[in-house]
């Protein structure tokens, strides 16, 4: 069941139907979607503290590794990865009454998870509940609160601890909640810098640093922590940037053998997307990033109202208005072929190109 708000801004009662699920279990699963970020992981780590400083067992488990910039959360939030040989954490899912999804609204998101929460549920007593900011959701939990007004999930996770602390009539934001919020906050709005950035949002992290967040410390281990190898492959990789139809699509390539020559990880390509959208003409960027396995890993880039959206969701992907993603089961040749000329129609559409 999806609670509907129509853009407006959750109210308090708009809450309740996920808090009563919550409320009802006494061990609870957090996760998140794979290659987590620091969205999803703050908000794991602010809600996990709540909820156990109410009293509930909580196990944050993810389909994929935390990466190294976020491992401050990881330390404060006990942060398990699962993978399929981990009895421990299977055996948490499948004893937990609530499971709560974060910044995704999709289950395949999930990863490696899914089938086990599928099983779980099927034994009977597993609820789901999800919080997300993506569009278009897909209603396979008994609650799911996803707005996409919404700046974050961060967003949305301190409002609900709001709506907690009004129920309980007590103040559950610690020092530690309060930096992983911080922490989801300002990396999903680009340092307070995209347009989902309200009034509200910049109140909001006004409130967290008085409530124990120290900015400029989470802005330098988050952004400051690249190693030599992530810095060379930025300039190895950027100097192979490609630009089409004047300048309105831009296009770059990373091959398994360029993290190899520059000793680079694969979540190093993440910082370099932002870089494609620095040109005024650009209109569509996309990085492409070669697959250990051979699939290709897409992610899009946006100025103004083109969804892109819409087209990582041709290929079984998904996102945002402005960033999405999705992965080809295919090389990236003919990956690059198939999407250049649907991104050309798409601009077409949109009357960007003629
Ligand atoms: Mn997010």
């Amino acid at each position: 069941m999806i609670i509907p708000c129509y853009g407006r801004k959750l109210s308090l009662e708009d809450w309740f139907p996920l808090i009563e699920i919550i409320l009802q279990g006494q061990n609870i699963v957090l996760t998140t979607h794979e290659n987590s970020d620091g969205d999803g992981l703050g908000s794991e780590v602010a809600l996990a503290g709540v909820l156990k400083a109410l009293g509930k067992e909580v196990f944050i488990v993810n389909s994929t590794e935390v990466p190294p910039n976020y491992t401050f959360l990881k330390q404060e939030g006990n942060i398990k990865l699962f993978n399929n040989k981990d009895e421990d954490a299977i055996q948490e899912i499948v004893l937990a009454d609530v499971l709560v999804l974060l910044d995704a609204n999709l289950r395949e998101r999930m990863g490696s998870l899914w089938p086990h929460v599928e099983f779980a549920r099927e034994l009977g007593s597993l609820k789901i509940a999800c919080i997300d900011h993506h569009l278009e959701p897909e209603d396979f939990a008994d609650v799911m609160v996803c707005e996409n007004y919404a700046s974050s999930t961060g967003e949305l996770v301190y409002d609900l601890i709001t709506a907690l602390e009004t129920h309980f009539s007590r103040s559950l934001v610690t020092p530690l909640i309060a930096s992983a919020l911080y922490t989801a906050v300002m990396t999903d709005t680009g340092s307070f810098r995209f347009p989902k950035t309200t009034p509200y949002v910049y109140r909001l992290a006004g409130d967290l640093v008085e409530k124990g967040a120290d900015a400029s410390l989470i802005y330098d281990l988050v952004y400051n922590s690249l190693t030599p190898q992530a810095l060379k492959l930025l300039g190895y990789a950027l100097s192979g940037i490609t630009f089409y139809d004047s300048g309105s699509i831009s296009w770059l390539f990373i091959s398994q053998d360029m993290l190899k020559a520059t000793g680079s990880k694969l979540f190093d390509t993440d910082l370099i997307v932002k870089y494609l959208l620095s040109v005024p003409s650009v209109q569509v960027a996309i990085l492409m990033v070669e697959m250990q396995d051979g699939r290709t890993k897409a992610s899009f880039r946006s100025r103004g109202a083109l969804y892109v959206n819409q087209l990582a969701k041709k290929y079984g992907g998904g996102g945002h208005m402005n960033a999405a993603g999705c992965l080809f089961p295919f090389s990236s040749d003919r990956a690059q072929k198939v999407l250049l000329e649907d991104i050309r129609e798409f601009l077409k559409n949109q009357e960007i190109l003629s």
